[in-house]
């Protein structure tokens, strides 16, 4: 082996090095380039070795082309390898590219069924009023739903509520009362009592435009020393004002429940027209929308507050009613049959 074959054979393998990294077209090709071209086996390290037989004094030549060469081709490869790793990041990221201007999924979101919009709206202007929220059972007894409310089996008004029973003495209530009473067995004798109830009554109506067999209640009862009717106004007044708007007015007329004396009926200014008299109110420019009246002294007593100290006033009314009316919705059933054209205009807006 004479040093210019050598020195031959570097040239070569420089060339055929150099022409084969650039082939390399992966991060993987690069790695055999590397094991063959600067590797313990690569010819490069084998011309290293294969220096040792040749004279002394040419071995600092041969020895500088080599490890020039070496250099040369680490450099190469470093080179090569960053561009080839820039290549497959530009790859990846090509291929992962978000387009931003592409409108977003729809993302369904639910909506709050108007009665449990008015229920919820109503308890939050009785909470801030200073009320407590109780809820009760749906199947009641006799004596709950009728006996403590001043409505003895005998009653004429048991009539008027056509009742669901489930036994003798078992029935579906036919409104929030009995847990009006119970909320005053709890208390009683003296804790004064300020609760609205809202839940589901029962009755025996055929279901039409204004009727069902199953609709929602939320009566309120406040019990104290020196509770008078001017009191219940007021807190009607406050609550006919958050709920329809500050220019409302209620107004009184008299009525008849077994469980109140004196009872009301309690009308606002009607919704349409404002109180000039259109179809909706029927002319008279007001609309029923509560019932009302100061808590017989029979119910107080039979509840465990003495009536010759205490007393109070209750009233009842029906968020169906009152969503018909913030809403405009003209039958009830609509309120029950969940069709999405009806509950998607409830839909909470968010953000
Ligand atoms: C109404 C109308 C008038 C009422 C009475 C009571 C109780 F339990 F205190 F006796 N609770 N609710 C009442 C009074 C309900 O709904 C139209």
């Amino acid at each position: 082996m004479d040093i210019n074959q050598i020195e031959r054979e570097l040239q070569t393998l420089g060339e055929t090095a150099i022409a084969a990294l650039e082939a390399a077209a992966d991060l993987r090709e690069l790695d055999e380039w590397r094991v063959e071209y600067l590797g313990k086996k690569s010819r490069l390290t084998g011309i290293s070795r294969e220096m040792g037989q040749l004279p002394p004094d040419e071995r600092p030549v041969l020895g500088e082309r080599v490890n020039a060469l070496r250099g040369h081709l680490t450099t190469a490869f470093e080179n090569r390898a960053r561009q080839l790793q820039q290549e497959a990041l530009a790859r990846r990221l090509g291929a992962e590219r978000i387009d931003i201007t592409m409108p977003g999924r729809p993302h369904p979101l639910g909506a709050v069924h108007p009665i449990t919009r008015v229920i919820e709206e109503i308890e939050d202007v009785f909470l801030g009023m200073g009320f407590q929220i109780a809820e009760g059972p749906e199947v009641e007894t006799d004596e709950y739903n009728f006996e403590r409310l001043n409505l003895p089996k005998d009653h004429p008004a048991r009539d008027m509520q056509d009742t669901f029973y489930l036994t003798d003495t078992l029935l579906m209530r036919t409104h929030t009362s009995p847990m009006q009473v119970r909320t005053m067995e709890r208390m009683r004798p003296h804790a004064p009592v300020k609760v609205i109830v809202p839940g589901r009554v029962y009755r025996r109506d055929e279901d039409d435009a204004t009727h069902s067999h199953a609709f929602t209640q939320i009566e309120g009862l406040v019990v104290d020393r020196g509770i008078r009717m001017s009191d219940l106004k007021g807190v009607l007044e406050q609550f006919a004002k958050a709920v329809f708007g500050p220019d409302q007015a209620v107004r009184l007329r008299p009525s008849y429940f077994p469980f109140t004396e004196p009872s009301a009926e309690v009308d606002i200014r009607c919704v349409h027209c404002g109180g000039a008299g259109c179809r909706v109110c029927k002319q008279t420019g007001w609309i029923e929308i509560l019932g009302a009246g100061m808590v017989h002294p029979f119910v107080l007593d039979l509840a465990g507050y003495d009536s010759r100290v205490f007393s109070g006033f209750a009233f009842g009314m029906g968020p169906e009613r009152i969503a018909m009316l913030k809403y405009g919705i003209d039958d009830i059933r609509l309120l029950y049959q969940n069709d999405l054209r009806l509950l998607q205009q409830f839909t909470r807006v968010v953000g």
